[in-house]
C-alpha cells in the first residue's frame, strides 16, 4: 500500500481497486441540479483527525500526531494547522469544524490560552485563503476542563459561567474572522448526575439566558450565519438537557430562540437517545430546526459514543432522503465527527476512514435520488393519507369542523377500515431500489 506522502490527491475513480480513490464520490458530478459536493458539503473535523491520538479509558494514545515538536507547542499548533489543509486538499474537503482548544495550546491563565487562540485564528485566515477552505462551524470546548465540572452555562458557580462567556465570545469574534457559516453548541456537561444537588429550573433558564446572550453578541457583531445546538442525550452527563431533537426545539421555542438557533444532527447521539438518525433529521425538518450534520455511526453492541466513521448505506441514504427533503443545505453540511479506531493508527488509515465516510454518504446521495425519482415511498405515504384530502378530513386540516360536528359525523359511521401499511412490501422496495 502507498505510504500518506505518496498520495497527493484522492479522485474519482469507480470500479479501481486502489485503495486512496473514490468509487462513488464524483465531487463535480451533477445530480439534480447541483455538483455532489455542493449536496454533501463534506467537513474535517479538526479534534478527532488533527488532534485525537487513540487514547482510551484503558490506554494510552496510539498514533503520535505532534509532528516531533511537542516541545514547541506554538510550532506545532502551526503545523498540525498546515497539515489539516494539505489533508483536505488530498480529499477534496471544502469545509472544517474546530473547538477553540483544537486549534492553539492552552495556555497557563484564561488571559494567555485567548492569545495562542487568537494567533492560531490569523494563521488559519492565511491558511484558508491559500488552500481555497471554509469553516463550516467552529465552537468552545466548554467541558473538557475541570472547572466546567458541574457544568458552564449551567454551573452553580457564575464565574464558570462568565468563562464560559468569554470563550464563546472569543469564538463568535474568530467565526466572523474566518467567515463560518455557522456556530454551534453542544452542552456536554450541561445536565446533572443528581437532582439531589441541582436546581434544574434556575439551569435552564441560564442556559436559555447564555444562547440569548451569544447570538445577541454575535448579531449586534454582524454575524449572518446560524446558530446550531447539537442533541445528546448523555455521556459525559449522566443526563444533558440538550437530550433530543424534539428536547432542543422546545428549548429553542421556550427561550425566544426561534430563527436562529437551528440543529446539528448526530448519527451516534440519535442512537445513543433510543431514536434513529433518520428520526432525529425528520424531527428536525418538521419542526424548521434542519440544520448541520455530524456525520458518523455508532456500534450496535456497545452503548456509548463510538463516533465512528460511517460505512452504513442504508442509514447515509435516509439522511440524505431527508437532506434533499429540507431542500439541501444552506449554512450546514457534513461534518465527519469520527474518528479512526484505535488499531487503524497510521496516517494511511486517515485517508482510508474519509474515503470511507465520504463514498458512503456518496452512495446514499444517490441512491436517496433514485428513492425520490422512483416514487413509490412518497406516493404511498401521500395515498395513505388521502382521506384528509377531501371530505371531514378535509375541514380537520383546515380547521373548519369542531367536536360537535366530528361527534354527528362519526355517529354515521358504519365500517370504518384502515389500510394495510405494508411495512414489509416498503422495505423491499427499499432493497429493489438499492440493488436493483
Ligand atoms: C461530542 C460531540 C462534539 C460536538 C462539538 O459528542 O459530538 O464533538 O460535535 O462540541
Ligand atoms: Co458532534
Amino acid at each position: 500500500m502507498k505510504k500518506y506522502d505518496e498520495i497527493k490527491k484522492v479522485v474519482y475513480s469507480h470500479g479501481s481497486k486502489d485503495p486512496f480513490t473514490f468509487k462513488y464520490y464524483d465531487p463535480d458530478e451533477v445530480i439534480m441540479g447541483k455538483p455532489m459536493r455542493e449536496h454533501l458539503k463534506f467537513a474535517l473535523s479538526y479534534w478527532h483527525t488533527i488532534d485525537a491520538e487513540g487514547v482510551d479509558m484503558f490506554g494510552s494514545g496510539t498514533m503520535d500526531k505532534s509532528f516531533g515538536l511537542a516541545a514547541d507547542p506554538l510550532a506545532m499548533y502551526r503545523k498540525k494547522a498546515e497539515f489539516a489543509f494539505e489533508l483536505m486538499d488530498k480529499l477534496q474537503i471544502d469545509y472544517y469544524c474546530f473547538h477553540d482548544v483544537d486549534i492553539a495550546p492552552e495556555g497557563r491563565t484564561v488571559a494567555e490560552s485567548m492569545k495562542y487562540f487568537g494567533e492560531m485564528v490569523d494563521y488559519l485566515a492565511v491558511l484558508q485563503k491559500k488552500h481555497g477552505k471554509k469553516l463550516l462551524w467552529n465552537t468552545a470546548n466548554n467541558f473538557g476542563d475541570k472547572k466546567f465540572m458541574a457544568g458552564a452555562a449551567t454551573s452553580p458557580n457564575a464565574d464558570v459561567f462568565a468563562v464560559a462567556a468569554a470563550k464563546v465570545k472569543a469564538g463568535i469574534d474568530a467565526a466572523l474572522k474566518l467567515g463560518a457559516d455557522g456556530y454551534v453548541f453542544w452542552g456536554g456537561r450541561e445536565g446533572y448526575d443528581t437532582l439531589l444537588n441541582t436546581d434544574m429550573a434556575l439551569e435552564l433558564d441560564n442556559l436559555g439566558r447564555f444562547m440569548r446572550m451569544s447570538r445577541d453578541y454575535a448579531r449586534s457583531e454582524g454575524f449572518k450565519g446560524a446558530f446550531y445546538l447539537e442533541p445528546k442525550p448523555k455521556e459525559p452527563t449522566k443526563h444533558q438537557y440538550d437530550f433530543d431533537a424534539a428536547t432542543c426545539m422546545n428549548f429553542i421555542r421556550t427561550y425566544g430562540l426561534e430563527g436562529d438557533f437551528k440543529l446539528n444532527i448526530e448519527a451516534n447521539h440519535a442512537t445513543l437517545a433510543g431514536h434513529t438518525f433518520q428520526h432525529e433529521l425528520r424531527v428536525a425538518r418538521v419542526n424548521g430546526g434542519f440544520g448541520s450534520i455530524d456525520a458518523n455511526q455508532g456500534d450496535y453492541l456497545l452503548g456509548w459514543d463510538t463516533d465512528q466513521f460511517p460505512t452504513n448505506v442504508y442509514e447515509t441514504m435516509m439522511c440524505m432522503y431527508e437532506v434533499l427533503k429540507a431542500g439541501g443545505f444552506t449554512t450546514g453540511g457534513l461534518n465527519f465527527d469520527a474518528k479512526t479506531r484505535r488499531q487503524s493508527n497510521t496516517f494511511e488509515d486517515i485517508l482510508l476512514a474519509y474515503i470511507a465516510g465520504m463514498d458512503t454518504f456518496a452512495l446514499g446521495l444517490r441512491f436517496a435520488v433514485k428513492l425520490i425519482e422512483d416514487g413509490r415511498i412518497d406516493d404511498f405515504v401521500k395515498e395513505r393519507y388521502a382521506s384528509y384530502s377531501s371530505g371531514i378530513g378535509k375541514k380537520i386540516v383546515e380547521g373548519r369542523t369542531d367536536l360537535k360536528e366530528l361527534y354527528d359525523y362519526a355517529m354515521g359511521l358504519e365500517k370504518i377500515e384502515v389500510a394495510s401499511g405494508r411495512q414489509e412490501y416498503l422495505e423491499s422496495v427499499i432493497n429493489e431500489i438499492m440493488f436493483g
